[in-house]
């Protein structure tokens, strides 16, 4: 790998070594060839060994994104209507200017600094990009804390019951698995460098088995596809440990040496026979049965545990459930086996509470959760309480949430707010960035430096610049410098470079320094090799052990036990004016919102489209590719049918996350999505939505 350092970047013909960005487990290094200063090809990085050479079909057009016409070049500043995408070029300087007047007027008015929110997400995952300067900003001026729960909590808080931390598995060892289950995941979609790994593991022998509503393309080339209802995962969790210890298939020993509450356990998924199961899930009792049996006996099993099941008001219960199948079955004794949810408390580089300054928020700060932006815009608290001080600004960075939130006509009414100062930090004129104030345009991860961590594998990685920055961009962190600067914060808390961030975040790992990963590359952490961290135990949980029974949720008032909590919205129990269950996930060709805006992505996906079984179609007169409406209480959108049994009677399936400026009728799914929390760790619940659909006469 060649560097130049001493030729400017914007002349410069060299290659370097980036990281792909996006929210994916995959967090593949990418290799980068500029040419005059141009960046003229990117590819995936053949020597590191989860990449191995190949990016996914989006980022293969970062390029595209990067030099896309509608790039954001320069900080602008609203001159329509809210919303109606009218905007003037300004400087840099009046645009910091009016942010921090803007600002500092709410905070010492006697709504206080915490009218000021914060709303963030992981647009871009490099430690410095996504969380470093914005927070230490946000912390010392006093705004309210943002509790980012729109992806992962409701499994983490799940997980964290159960195992005391995530769960996780060594993913280079996925090959060596000869029973794989991808639950709730689209593998072979959102996480392709894990996919390839079990298709190998597949030619060696393994079973691979999918439970999924969908067909999805996982589904399609596992060896079986389980057709599950939505929502309903705890209790086919629950129903394979009751088979488990009917059949004595239960590794004594490791409940024995390993597992709290083996005793109440057994007494609880007693009463969940398969047929039980059957009757609420969907999936046939002998299914059930088998799948448990041979995920006891070909080994190492794994269970690829990922977001689906999680975005259900039950889905923290679903995963705290599940995670206990591999200590009842004994599975964390081989190496690659047992459950994989999220590498990521793996990598011990230096903790966000140092790094962002944690100790600069002040006492009784409240948190707002994300995922209850329509409440919060509204003055109102995820409960419906009212909130005070009422959100008075909104920073919005890493994030689209017009686009991406629940409840999306509520949010659009809050954003269009004119008492609401809106800034919004982005590469191009999203839906949320048509609500903003101010406009300022950021770097991509091809034009600022980065570190990452891995939600999906143990490699560390440096993002080098390629190029320098496009028109008039800046990284987020020189953005939150130029803030924090005028705002007259210390020094000590900006006063630094994004090469002085890097070294602070790798200062817990002296074996990986910026000089060794610009030297050789990407780094794997110093873990065992095979990893395989509960073989004995060692679990995060107080008793150490894995917690079958949790006094902590007993203290909280909740079960103690693993069980099952119907959905928010079930067909089963509701008024039946909304009788079909709608999964919504992204769109293969986008990332959620990300890449809705490079056309031949959008050409991929083919418009906003509706999968609905022959017989739920035909009860409606509905046709194969008939336009339709798809409603209910919160919202209606317009699609495509697609007549096709991917799907069960009474579940559709509409694939997002499209830009809503980009459909006919200019909303997007997540306009029926609700924003009902999930029953722990507050998550969102995308795919808890009883819909109805009909034709749509034209
Ligand atoms: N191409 C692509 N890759 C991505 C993303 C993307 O947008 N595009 N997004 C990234 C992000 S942010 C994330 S969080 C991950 C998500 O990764 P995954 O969790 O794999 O993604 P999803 O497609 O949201 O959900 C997986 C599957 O769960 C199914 N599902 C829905 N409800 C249930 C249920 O109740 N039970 C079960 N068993 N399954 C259910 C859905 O039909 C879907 O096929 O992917 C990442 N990778
Ligand atoms: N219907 C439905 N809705 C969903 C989901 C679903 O499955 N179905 N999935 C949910 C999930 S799992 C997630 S994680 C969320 C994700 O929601 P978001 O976090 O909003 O993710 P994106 O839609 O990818 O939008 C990220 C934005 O950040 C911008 N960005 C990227 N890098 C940078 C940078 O360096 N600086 C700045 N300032 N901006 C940058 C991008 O241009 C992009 O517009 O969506 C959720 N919404
Ligand atoms: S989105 Fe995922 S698979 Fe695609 S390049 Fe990025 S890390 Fe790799
Ligand atoms: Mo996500």
């Amino acid at each position: 790998m060649t560097t130049l350092i001493s030729v400017p970047l914007e002349e410069s013909s060299r290659t370097v070594r980036g990281v792909c960005p996006h929210d994916c487990p995959d967090t593949c290094s990418m290799v980068i060839r500029t040419e005059g200063g141009k960046a003229v090809h990117l590819r995936g990085d053949p020597d590191q060994p989860f990449t191995k050479g190949f990016l996914c079909q989006k980022v293969s057009r970062y390029l595209e994104r990067t030099y896309h016409k509608d790039r954001l070049l320069f900080p602008k500043r609203r001159i329509g209507p809210k919303g109606s995408g009218q905007f003037e070029r300004i400087s840099w300087e009046e645009a910091l200017t009016e942010i921090v007047s803007r600002l500092k007027t709410i905070a010492q008015s006697s709504d206080g600094p915490q009218a000021i929110l914060p709303y963030s997400y992981a647009g871009t995952m490099g430690k410095l990009q996504e969380a470093s300067i914005d927070r230490r900003f946000f912390h010392a001026i006093g705004a309210s804390l943002l509790d980012r729960t729109i992806c992962a909590t409701a499994g983490v808080a799940g997980c964290d019951i159960t195992l005391g931390t995530r769960a996780v598995t060594d993913p280079f060892l996925t090959e060596n698995c000869l029973h794989i289950i991808n639950w709730g995941s689209n593998t072979a979609v959102t996480n392709s460098h894990m996919w390839v790994r079990m298709v190998e593991a597949q030619k060696r022998g393994a079973k691979i088995i999918t439970i999924d509503p969908y067909k999805t393309p996982t589904a399609a080339r596992s060896d079986e596809w389980l057709a599950i209802r939505p929502g309903t995962d705890a209790a086919l969790g629950l129903a394979m440990m009751h088979v488990a210890f009917a059949e004595g298939l239960e590794d004594k020993d490791y409940l024995r040496q390993y597992a709290l509450g083996e005793g109440q356990l057994r007494e609880r998924v007693g009463q969940w026979s398969p047929d039980r199961a059957e009757a609420i899930t969907g999936i046939p009792a002998e299914k059930i049965r088998c799948l448990v049996r041979d995920h006891a006996t070909a080994r190492p099993a794994l269970i690829r545990l990922n977001y689906g099941l999680q975005r259900h008001g039950g889905g923290g219960m679903a995963v705290r459930t599940i995670t206990c199948i591999p200590a009842v079955l004994g599975t964390w004794r081989d190496a690659g086996g047992g459950a994989f949810m999220s590498s990521s408390k793996a990598f011990n580089l230096l903790g966000s509470d140092k790094f962002c300054r944690h100790d600069l928020i002040p006492p009784n700060t409240r948190t707002i959760n994300m995922s209850s932006l329509a409440e919060a815009l509204a003055g109102k608290t995820s409960q419906g309480a009212p909130l005070s001080p009422a959100v008075k600004a909104l920073v919005v960075y890493n994030s689209n949430p017009a686009a991406v939130c629940p409840d999306q006509n509520k949010v659009i009414s809050g954003l269009k707010r004119e008492d609401l100062f809106t800034v919004v930090l982005e590469h191009f004129q999203t839906d949320t960035a048509d609500y903003a104030d101010i406009v300022l345009p950021a770097t991509t991860q091809l034009e600022h430096w980065d570190v990452h961590s891995s939600y999906g594998h143990f490699m560390v990685q440096l993002n080098e610049p390629a190029i320098a920055p496009l028109g008039e961009s800046r990284p987020n962190t020189e953005i939150f410098r130029d803030l924090s600067r005028r705002w007259g914060l210390s020094k000590d808390l900006w006063d630094n470079s994004d090469k002085d961030l890097i070294r602070e975040v790798l200062s817990n790992t002296p074996n990986i320094t910026i000089e060794k990963l610009l030297a050789e590359g990407p780094q794997r952490l110093d873990l065992p090799n095979p990893y395989v961290p509960f073989a004995k135990g060692g679990f995060g949980t107080p008793s150490g052990k894995c917690e079958f029974y949790s006094a902590r949720m007993d203290e909280m008032g909740l079960d103690p036990l693993p069980g099952y909590t119907p959905p928010h919205e079930d067909p089963h129990n509701s008024d039946g004016r909304y009788p079909l269950q709608m999964v919504c996930p992204p769109e293969p060709s986008f990332l959620n919102s990300s890449f809705a805006n490079i056309d031949a992505l959008v050409k991929a996906a083919g418009g906003p489209k509706l999968r609905i079984h022959p017989v739920d179609a035909q009860n409606r007169g509905i046709v194969h590719e008939a336009p339709v409406r798809v409603f209910n209480d919160r919202g209606t959108f317009e699609a495509r049918a697609l007549v096709e049994e991917t799907i069960s009677p009474g579940v559709v399936v509409s694939h997002g996350v499209w830009w809503n400026k980009h459909t006919n009728d200019g909303v997007n799914v997540n306009c029926t999505t609700s924003s009902r929390l999930t029953d722990l760790g507050g998550g969102a619940t995308f795919f808890d939505n009883l819909v109805q659909v009909e034709t749509l006469s034209k």
